[in-house]
């Protein structure tokens, strides 16, 4: 796939907002403040792409960037920014549920971790969530500029000892800053996006009949994601 031809799309409050046209999509999802944004900038090399800040909770939406055609990287809300007012998080987590449960597009999840916290409570969530419905995931451990070669090495058979038994899932280090770890990431992606998952089909606004639905843990703040 051509990353670099990436081009914002459409920021959707609801699941009924997102493009109709989708026939295969990767989401990256993660804690607020993670490098969702940074890491979907490096990959396509515009770093104007996704909206990123040294404020946590930046990206609010669900925002859609189309590769190609039918073809797009979702980044979603980051989830766990302490300062925001409970009733926007819970909102923010009704939406994420319906998009994970229901977006038959889904073709894998890119889980963004912050390399120094391997794992919190909503990465594990994920992690189990993605065991169940069989998705294939990708841990992402970024900011590995900010540790030595040993703490990544550290971190990474850590990832990796959370992902034993699942069939499709993997885990690499990753620098935005570096730009390290750009064409694993790529070729990771490149094997999902290039199997269109399904037909574009009816709204999706029914219940799924065919994946279990996640209920996401509440909300509690966590004072260390500003860094
Ligand atoms: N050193 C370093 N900093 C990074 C890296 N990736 C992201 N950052 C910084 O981390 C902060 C948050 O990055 P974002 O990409 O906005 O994070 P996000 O996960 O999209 O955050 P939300 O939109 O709030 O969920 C910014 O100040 C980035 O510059 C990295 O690989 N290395
Ligand atoms: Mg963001």
């Amino acid at each position: 796939m051509n990353y670099q031809a990436a081009k914002f799309v459409i920021s959707a409050a609801k699941l009924r907002d997102c493009p109709p046209d989708s026939l295969s999509e990767v989401a990256f999802a993660g804690r607020s403040n993670a490098g969702k944004s940074s890491a979907i900038n490096t990959l396509t090399r515009n770093g104007q792409l996704a909206r990123t800040s040294k404020t946590p909770g930046r990206t609010q939406l669900i925002n859609y960037f189309a590769i190609d055609e039918g073809r797009y990287l979702v980044d979603l809300p980051g989830y766990g920014y302490a300062k925001v007012p409970l009733s926007v998080k819970n909102d923010w987590q009704v939406h994420l549920e319906q998009y994970l449960n229901k977006r038959s597009a889904l073709a894998g999840l890119v889980l963004v971790t912050d390399i120094r916290h391997v794992f919190k409570d909503f990465d594990l969530m994920m992690i189990d969530w993605a065991r169940k419905r069989q998705l294939p995931l990708h841990i992402l451990l970024t900011k590995a500029d900010k540790l030595k070669r040993g703490g990544v090495q550290e971190a990474l058979t850590k990832a990796r000892q959370a992902l034993e038994g699942m069939p499709d899932a993997s885990a690499q280090a990753f620098s935005s800053l570096k730009r390290h770890g750009v064409d694993v990431l790529a070729q990771r992606l490149d094997g999902w996006l290039g199997d269109p998952v399904s037909e574009p089909g009816p709204p999706e606004t029914e219940p799924s009949r065919t994946t279990p639905s996640v209920g996401l843990v509440p909300v509690v703040p966590d004072p260390d994601v500003n860094d």
